[in-house]
């Protein structure tokens, strides 16, 4: 069979040109969703650089009032959900706010918990496909950002920090980021920031945004900028301050008042840029084409061997582990969910 392709112009028009707009009404109807979660040691500002970033209460940041007063550090992961509302375009946000690790006596296996709850947003994600009658509309929980806080105060990446964030770079798009930069000046950030990515370069980590043949040359160059930058340097506040009359996000520090909005004292620009302007649907499609496509793929292999195995259990189903078959999970009493083995 032949096929032969002819371009056409219409004599009368159409009006198909219009898909594109059918295409954002219905998107705008539906909104967005997007999950970023935080990560790293306890007490380099997690919280509050959330709070930060959407200029809205997203979560409550456990910031002192006073030298007096103890940190409270967040002890369990939390998701808060927020709805921001731009010129028509709805963007749903999911925060997940995660307890600090890094002090605890015992650090082995800190990240465990964090790639259980990955996989189990995965897991029920791939349940809700496999279901006869499908939702219309899939809830999307899956994570769609990490931001990975590093120390300001080291000179160079922790085994901690080595192992997190190969763990979780396997699993997600991973973008580190230098926490409470203003303890740095230009250079000591410079250097720091460089020793950084060697790091990321000798350990081959796999870190967000990666290279595609699919990219334009444009797109190309905006990633290769974006690379430089990574880990954006950054600095959180939840508390506005005068300067020069204005009332600002800053914090007071030992040199002077720092705007965190401003692009000459710290990245904090650029890093919601990046998130919002430049890559916020590339995050949420690099997710699903991704990282949930090589855990889907896995878990319908391990279902196929496991249905063609005379010796199979007969309720096994797709698990949040790493390929291997699963029998069937509990439901969680709590909220429904479907909790799967890590
Ligand atoms: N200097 C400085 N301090 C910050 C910055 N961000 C947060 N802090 C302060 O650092 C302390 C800890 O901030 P949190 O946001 O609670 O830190 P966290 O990472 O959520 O801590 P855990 O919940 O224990 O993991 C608070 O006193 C904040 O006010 C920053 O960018 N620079
Ligand atoms: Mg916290």
């Amino acid at each position: 069979m032949s096929f032969e392709e002819v371009i056409a112009q219409p004599q009368k028009y159409v009006g198909f040109d219009t898909i594109t707009t059918q295409i954002e009404n219905r998107l705008l109807k539906r909104g967005f969703q997007f999950n970023v979660m935080c990560v790293g040691k306890s007490g380099l500002g997690k919280s509050t650089l959330v709070n930060t970033l959407f200029s809205s209460s997203l979560t409550k940041s456990n910031g002192r009032h006073s030298a007096a007063e103890p940190i409270e550090k967040t002890t369990e992961i939390k998701v808060s959900s927020h709805v921001l509302m731009e010129n028509n375009v709805r963007l749903n946000i999911n925060v997940i706010d995660t307890p600090g690790f890094g002090d605890q006596i015992n650090n082995e296996k800190c990240w465990e918990p964090l790639v259980k709850y990955i996989k189990e947003q995965h897991s029920q994600y791939l349940r809700k496909e496999l279901t006869a009658q499908r939702e219309r509309f899939i809830v999307d929980s899956r994570v769609h950002c990490i931001l990975y806080f590093l120390s300001p105060h080291v000179k160079e990446l922790g085994e901690l920090d080595i192992i997190c964030l190969k763990k979780l770079s396997e699993i997600a798009n991973v973008v580190p980021i230098i926490a409470k930069s203003d303890s740095l000046t230009l250079d000591e950030r410079n250097e720091l920031k460089k020793n950084y990515q060697n790091s990321f370069l000798k350990h081959n980590f796999n870190i967000y945004p990666y290279d595609n043949e699919d990219l334009y040359d444009d797109e190309r160059q905006l990633n290769e900028d974006i690379k430089s930058l990574i880990p954006f340097a950054v600095v959180g506040s939840e508390k506005e301050i005068v300067i020069n009359g204005e009332a600002v996000r800053g914090r007071k520090t030992r040199w002077g008042a720092i705007n965190v909005e401003d692009v000459s004292q710290c990245e904090f620009v650029f890093l919601r840029d990046f998130l919002t302007r430049t890559h916020l649907q590339d995050l949420i499609e690099t997710t699903s084409l991704i990282h949930y496509e090589s855990f889907r793929s896995k878990q319908l292999i391990a279902l196929k061997e496991n249905a063609s195995n005379p010796n199979r259990s007969s309720n096994a189903v797709p698990s949040s582990g790493n390929g291997a078959p699963s029998t069937l999970p509990e439901k969680s009493q709590s909220n429904g969910a479907i909790h799967s083995k890590a």
